[in-house]
């Protein structure tokens, strides 16, 4: 019989035997001293920690370069933190898959004024939101104006609304600019509280020029003014004046943040426009007017209500403002116009 069984097999069984025992060998010292060779692949191999030490780094370098270190002060803009350690957005300090998967079912509004010759900002703001705000996601744009019969709406996507609304048109320009913290304090309450999770507000003389997405979200959100992001605080140009509402005492405050882009949970931005315009109104009995409008009061309430997440100027910028090479992307851009001829 071993005989039969001898010539069944191939004359190379010796070494397919060897072959056999070496496989399991390796198997098996693998299986004992966990080699990580069977386990799947990591869904998100990045580690985001070690990601924000390099932008931290990196951004170390930027201050460097402008010779800020002399008096051994921490520009605080150039952080990837807040000292009470909400989070400041820059290119390379999220993963937008990790956070475009969490919000696939968000509902995102946009907030616009296009009121007398603003109108004419309209449609490129729109189309460039298209291409770049929320792409992906379900937005409703908020757009009031004095001129809903002159809109051109853009081409949309699916998923994606646009909603006229009329609105007075105010004599000045200030006014116009003052009145979104009335009307937001309206419609938070009334119509966006069932529609929309986040809410964003921003200017229409600007268009979108890079990724503006979900890393944007968050319970209360602000963007750090580009022309003072390298600034000491004193040179600030809050509210300074204590008869105003919007006063800041000098050294209070942390960053200077432009009104041209903020946002955050309805209830949030509810709460905001409501103090802002509580503000306004007190201020306009005393027949006085806060430096920059709604910009003051909204500085004067984030003082004291800290947000919850910071943008930096990626989020907001103007090619005519020096130290752009900082800036690796410019996300939200000013459109350049001639002042005294779209605001009269
Ligand atoms: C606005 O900025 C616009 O009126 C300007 O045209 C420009 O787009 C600016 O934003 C970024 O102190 C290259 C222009 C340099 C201007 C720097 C100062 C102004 O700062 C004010 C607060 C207000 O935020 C103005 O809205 C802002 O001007
Ligand atoms: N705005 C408007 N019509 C006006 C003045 C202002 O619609 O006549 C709105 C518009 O959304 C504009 C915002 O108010 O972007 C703030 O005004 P502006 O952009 O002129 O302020 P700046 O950014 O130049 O300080
Ligand atoms: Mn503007």
């Amino acid at each position: 019989m071993p005989g039969k069984w001898k010539s069944m097999l191939p004359a190379r069984s010796y070494g397919i035997r060897l072959l056999v025992l070496a496989i399991l060998f390796i198997v098996g010292f693998c299986m004992q001293y966990k080699v990580p060779v069977f386990r799947p692949k990591e869904e998100h191999p990045i580690n985001w920690s070690q990601k924000l030490v390099e932008k931290s780094i990196e951004l170390a370098h930027c201050e460097r370069k402008l010779l800020l270190n002399t008096q051994n002060k921490r520009k605080m803009a150039l952080n990837v933190l807040t000292p009470w350690l909400a989070p400041i957005i820059w290119d390379g300090t999220y993963d937008i898959n990790i956070l475009d998967n969490q919000h696939n079912s968000t509902r995102i509004g946009l907030f616009v004024f296009a009121v007398k010759k603003y109108i004419r900002f309209l449609l490129p703001f729109l189309e460039s939101a298209e291409r770049y705000f929320m792409v992906g996601h379900n937005v409703i744009y908020y757009v009031f104006t004095d001129k809903v019969n002159e809109v051109v709406k853009p081409k949309m996507a699916d998923g994606r609304i646009l909603q006229l609304h009329y609105v007075v048109s105010d004599q000045r320009w200030q006014d116009v600019s003052m009145r979104r913290m009335e009307i937001l304090t309206v419609f938070t309450k009334e119509h966006m509280a069932n529609e929309i999770d986040y809410l964003v507000c921003a200017d229409v003389d600007m268009v979108f020029n890079d990724h503006v997405g979900v890393e944007i979200l968050g319970d209360l959100v602000a963007t750090i003014h580009p022309a003072y992001f390298l600034s000491e605080k004193g040179t600030f140009t809050y509210e300074r004046r204590p008869i105003s509402t919007a006063y800041i005492p000098h050294g209070h405050g942390d960053f200077y943040y432009m009104a041209a882009l903020y946002g955050g949970k309805v209830d949030e931005i509810y709460k905001l426009s409501m103090a802002c315009r509580k503000g306004i109104v007190e201020d306009k009995k005393k027949n006085i007017e806060a430096v920059w409008q709604e910009e003051s009061h909204l500085n004067r309430y984030l003082v004291y209500n800290k947000p919850t997440k910071v943008l930096s100027p990626e989020y907001l910028w103007d090619t005519n403002l020096p130290n752009g090479e900082l800036i690796k992307k410019k996300r939200f851009l000013a459109v350049h116009k001639n002042h005294k001829e779209v605001r009269n």
